[in-house]
């Protein structure tokens, strides 16, 4: 499995950095966004290093694994409803360049186009 020792999420998914994990299986991990946006703000991230959705999209499997976990996470945590947010480039906001989900809920609808 492809890590990068000078990734932030990959040192919190291996545990190294004390981050309490609201879910984990053996492909990801989910934990507390530092700087909520919602009620409830996780980040579900691969245990494997991917840049972000496009590197990611060049493994089916762990795109799927990533999706499974989102929904296994809303499971476990009851959220009736939730906004899933994959920021894709420094512009769009990324900032930590390993490929995370932000599921957010609790405050009704969070985004809308149109
Ligand atoms: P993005 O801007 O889409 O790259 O989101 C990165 C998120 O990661 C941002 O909302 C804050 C969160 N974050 C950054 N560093 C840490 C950390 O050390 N611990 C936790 N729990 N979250 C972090």
């Amino acid at each position: 499995m492809a890590t990068d020792p000078d990734c932030l999420f990959c040192s919190i998914a291996a545990g190294s950095m004390g981050v309490e994990f609201v879910y984990a299986d053996a492909d990801v991990v989910a934990f507390r966004d530092i700087a909520p946006k919602a009620p409830v703000h996780l980040l579900v991230i691969p245990r494997q290093h991917f840049r972000d959705v496009r590197e990611l999209a060049g493994d089916p499997a762990a795109g799927a694994a990533l999706l499974a976990g989102v929904a296994a996470v809303a499971e476990q945590e009851r959220l009736p409803y939730f906004t899933t947010v994959f920021n894709t480039g420094a512009e769009s906001g990324q900032s930590v360049f390993h490929v995370h989900a932000h599921l957010l809920s609790g405050s009704g609808q969070i985004w809308a186009h149109g």
